[in-house]
């Protein structure tokens, strides 16, 4: 760095720029696609604000700032939602939006820390720090998709399946809405409420892309259907067949030798952590996607966020060490979603005692997806895609309770 005083040698220049290779970098790709963008919605948003919020104070230049804030900004302000996106207090309401996000504080499920139940409000809470855009992938999620935040389900702290079944009527009426449902947990056993509120609506098999430390197909846990066990009741599901389901990740040294036992008996498909390292995130990304798209119409991915190193996410219910990096995990994640998803899950604990997890990765914005693997015309038209039809059976979805 610098100039080169003590070796009383002359240091060769840096030769001219490579023009072509410069242009070939995403940050110019992406910095050129901005411009495409748009922000109508943005405006109209302002527009709205000046008359819901008032117009500012005379002092204020700037008059596109409102008296009360009533928009993205400022990011320390507001009642919180997911990433700024309305609340929709009538959830019947939900069919007007793409992409519907809802919460599911639970955590009677979980087997050593508890806290998830807070993982919602929390998630909330860190997610209003982001703005709609990201550079990398050159989209603005207010432009492109309408999103809505439902809240919370209404969830049983003492009986854990009156949550399941509260979950899943949940799902199931913003999935028969014909709206791409994001779940944040909640600890994982919500895993099988999720899958069991899909199913009745997708026309064929279901996979799941499942990143995790840990197994989680054991049929029991200290007696009761735990965090350990969704995906043992989600693959008895007959269109959500365990050949389709693919786990990301697994390792340290809390698998369970029971859950083991069923994921050798149902053939599910295993990646290590040390698989994932070995042929890197693309490639495992890409057989992840092969196997849980394999005559499947729809994929849904769960993240459990002990997938990540403990020293990432020291407040996870099931801190291991060894895990994903935030920024594989963001990386596999993105390219899981960018093929289309049925639902996509994350679950984060929260110690209680600590106000904010400042520390934490965020959850990703999800990617606009289309309800089955998509065509590229798809993924920014949810909704308004072929397969973004409405589907339903409350019937099946009744009979489902049952397992
Ligand atoms: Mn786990």
């Amino acid at each position: 760095m610098g100039m080169d005083h003590h070796h009383g040698h002359h240091r060769k220049k840096p030769g001219p720029p490579d023009e072509e290779a410069l242009k070939r970098l995403k940050g110019y790709e992406a910095r050129e696609r901005e411009a495409d963008i748009g922000n109508a919605r943005w405006k109209e948003e302002v527009a709205k604000a000046q008359e819901t919020g008032l117009p500012a104070a005379d002092s204020i230049e700037d008059r596109s700032i409102s008296t009360f804030a009533r928009t993205e900004l400022p990011h320390f302000a507001g009642i919180n939602t997911f990433m700024g996106f309305p609340y929709v207090e009538d959830v019947r309401e939900v069919s007007n939006y793409d992409v519907a996000v809802l919460g599911a504080p639970l955590d009677a499920g979980t087997t050593y820390r508890s806290g998830t139940r807070f993982g919602p409000q929390a998630i909330r809470r860190i997610s209003g720090l982001y703005s709609t855009y990201n550079y990398e992938f050159g989209v603005d999620l207010r432009e492109s998709l309408k999103v809505c935040d439902l809240g919370d389900v209404f969830t049983i702290p003492a009986n854990i399946e009156k949550n399941f079944d509260q979950i899943s009527r949940a799902v199931d009426h913003v999935a028969g809405s014909g709206v791409f449902p994001i779940v944040l947990g909640g600890d994982h056993s919500i895993g099988c409420p999720d899958i069991r509120g899909l199913t009745p609506h997708i026309e064929g098999n279901i996979g799941i892309i499942h990143l995790d430390r840990h197994v989680d197909i054991q049929e029991k846990d200290m007696d009761e259907r735990m965090h350990t066990t969704p995906w043992f009741h989600a693959t008895n599901i007959p269109n959500a067949p365990a050949k389709n389901l693919v786990q990301c990740g697994i390792g340290g040294w809390q698998v369970p030798r029971s859950g083991v036992e069923v994921a050798r008996e149902r053939q599910t498909t295993v990646m290590t952590i040390g698989d994932v390292e070995a042929m890197g995130i693309d490639r495992a990304a890409e057989l992840a996607l092969e196997v849980a798209w394999d005559g499947a119409e729809a994929v849904y991915l769960s993240f459990d966020i002990d997938s990540v190193d403990a020293g990432f996410v020291p407040g996870t219910a099931w801190p291991e060490p060894g895990g994903y990096l935030p920024r594989e995990v963001l990386r596999f994640m993105h390219l899981v979603a960018k093929e289309g998803c049925a639902a996509w899950r994350s679950w984060r604990s929260h110690r209680p005692t600590t106000p904010r997890i400042p520390r934490r990765s965020s959850p990703p914005a999800p990617s606009p997806t289309c309800w089955r693997r998509s065509s590229p015309r798809c993924i920014s038209e949810m909704g308004r895609c072929e397969h973004g039809d409405k589907k339903g059976s409350a019937r099946h979805g009744e009979e489902l309770l049952r397992i």
